[in-house]
């Protein structure tokens, strides 16, 4: 297993990506929100939040999964990052847990391909150097303990998010 096969970041449209599951970085409610959930759930139709409604929503560093509906992603997987409160209320751990429980519950149903937004780093104010740390250490380190997935993506929204998760990557020689 080579993780530079299998991890990769790219600049795009996280609802655009042709992939078994796209994450949703979404609020403790599931129930919608702005930025990436937003456009999660105007690309997938009102099908998926009726069934969001359903779940009754989700703990912050947890996840659960709904499908995709109109989306080219089969599955979502919704997830709640951490709100930065200055880095001592335990947000590096829930975005850890956020990333974590996300691959461990796309392995669950036999998803080999999914793709991340930058959880947290938006509406959530999580320093972006911090979270690609964090981000790609989550994902390297699961793999490296053995794992189905075959694809995984961090789909960056802008050049700035990318020059970090890239680099995050490339310091480890994983860049493809
Ligand atoms: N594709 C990929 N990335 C995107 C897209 C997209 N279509 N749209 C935005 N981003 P945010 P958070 C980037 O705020 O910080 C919501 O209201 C964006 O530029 O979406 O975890 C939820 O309901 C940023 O880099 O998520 C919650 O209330 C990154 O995605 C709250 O925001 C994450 O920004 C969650 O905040």
């Amino acid at each position: 297993m080579n993780i530079s096969d299998i991890l990769s970041v790219t600049i795009g449209d996280i609802v655009e990506q042709e992939v078994d599951a796209i994450v949703n970085a979404a609020n403790n409610s599931l129930l919608g929100g702005g930025g990436v959930d937003g456009a999660i759930h105007f690309a997938a139709g009102p099908q998926l939040l009726e069934e969001c409604r359903t779940l009754g929503g989700c703990p912050t560093g947890e996840a659960r999964i709904t499908k995709g509906y109109m989306l080219p992603a089969k599955w979502v997987i919704h997830t709640v990052g951490p709100i930065w409160k200055g880095g001592n209320h335990g947000e590096e751990q829930l975005l850890t847990a956020a990333y974590k429980s996300s691959l461990i519950l796309a392995e669950e149903y036999d998803i080999k391909s999914i793709a991340f937004p930058g959880i947290s780093i938006g509406a959530y104010g999580f320093p972006v150097e911090r979270a690609a740390v964090l981000a790609v250490n989550t994902i390297v380190e699961y793999l490296m303990a053995g794992s189905e997935l075959e694809d995984i993506r961090l789909i960056c929204f802008n050049k700035n998010a990318y020059a970090f998760y890239s680099d995050e990557v490339r310091k480890r020689n994983l860049l493809r």
